[in-house]
């Protein structure tokens, strides 16, 4: 762990990005009565859209504006050294094309077909010695075969093999799991089995990954990192590195009526505290439906980034 993990240790700071097809909503869903409901990347759930719509909606999501070069820079620009990108969130829906199936940014989408957001990235990334690595939801809304217990394995298969792709295709550094929920839950049978199963495979695959403890059943035992979500822990998490991740304003996906943005003296107190108390801070942004990041949340990261180079920590 300890030389698989140094450089995560010492860069500190990274950027959470959760950009998928709910961004293409915005934040807003209107029903055909004509009720409107507001969330963000829970969207498809908390407003109860049917699957038949989301797919159809699915299938004009264009973000054209998605520059993966403007992004590595700001993450630069704000003195964060490592990016964690939401490859497939709950929706099921993957941002690369994925040979798994066809409900992904190439196959299901307006997108240019030529172009693949995670290979700009990774890229983009690179060149500017910013480490690159992928959230990935174990939960899936759209696999019909995740909810069932009999046919949960063949989901399983699927979830190796598109895990497989990333690795081999984008070589992360990151694997930042998620959905890995109570197996009291009928929607998913994850068992702790199941999480230490999966961090074999994938260190048989690269040993030099980092992983969260969400692989697993966030024991400490699970992944290499503690995940405290939109808080920082009060005392020293021992046994674990951990990572507090954080919205800039109230919201993971981007939602248009979240103007709720924190100020950039929050932000550098929660980082300066976060790494007084040896933890690293993932604090995200949303891009639009277009894929482009909101300008409240640009100017907040580059006011932390001087911040942090005026105090001789760029
Ligand atoms: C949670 C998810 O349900 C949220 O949508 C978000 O991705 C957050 C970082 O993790 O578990």
């Amino acid at each position: 762990t300890a030389a698989r993990t140094a450089w995560w240790r010492q860069d500190r700071f990274g950027m959470f990005i959760h950009f998928g097809a709910y961004s293409h909503y915005e934040g807003e869903y209107t029903s055909p009565s004509g009720s409107v409901c507001r969330d963000a990347e829970w969207i498809k759930r908390n407003c109860n859209i049917p699957i038949g719509e989301y797919e159809q909606f699915a299938k004009t999501f264009n973000p054209s504006g998605f520059d993966a070069d403007a992004i590595a820079t700001l993450a630069k620009d704000a003195g964060q050294r490592y990016i964690v990108i939401t490859s497939k969130h709950h929706e099921g829906y993957a941002m690369w094309p994925t040979k798994v199936n066809t409900w992904n940014l190439r196959d299901h989408s307006a997108f240019d077909k030529t172009r693949d957001i995670l290979a700009e990235l990774k890229r983009a990334s690179d060149a500017r010695g910013v480490k690159l690595g992928f959230y990935y939801s174990i939960w899936d809304w759209h696999d019909p075969d995740f909810p069932n217990a009999s046919t949960f394995p063949k989901y399983k298969e699927r979830m190796y093999a598109q895990l497989k792709e990333l690795v081999d295709n984008y070589h992360p550094a990151v694997f930042w799991f998620d959905g890995e929920w109570d197996t009291t839950n009928p929607y998913n049978p994850w068992r702790a089995e199941d999480g230490e199963q999966l961090e074999a495979y994938l260190r048989g695959l690269d040993p030099n990954l980092v992983i969260n403890n969400r692989v697993g059943k966030r024991r400490v035992a699970d992944g290499d990192t503690g995940t405290p979500e939109q808080e920082i822990p009060n005392e020293p998490v021992l046994g674990q590195l951990w990572e507090s991740c954080m919205t800039i304003n109230g919201s993971w996906g981007y939602a248009r009526h979240d103007q709720n943005w924190k100020s950039v003296t929050d932000l550098t107190r929660k980082l300066t505290t976060i790494a007084s108390r040896s933890g690293n801070y993932l604090l995200n942004v949303g891009p639009d439906a277009l894929g482009r990041v909101p300008t409240e949340a640009a100017t907040r990261l580059r006011g932390m980034g001087s911040w942090l180079g005026a105090n001789g920590q760029s």
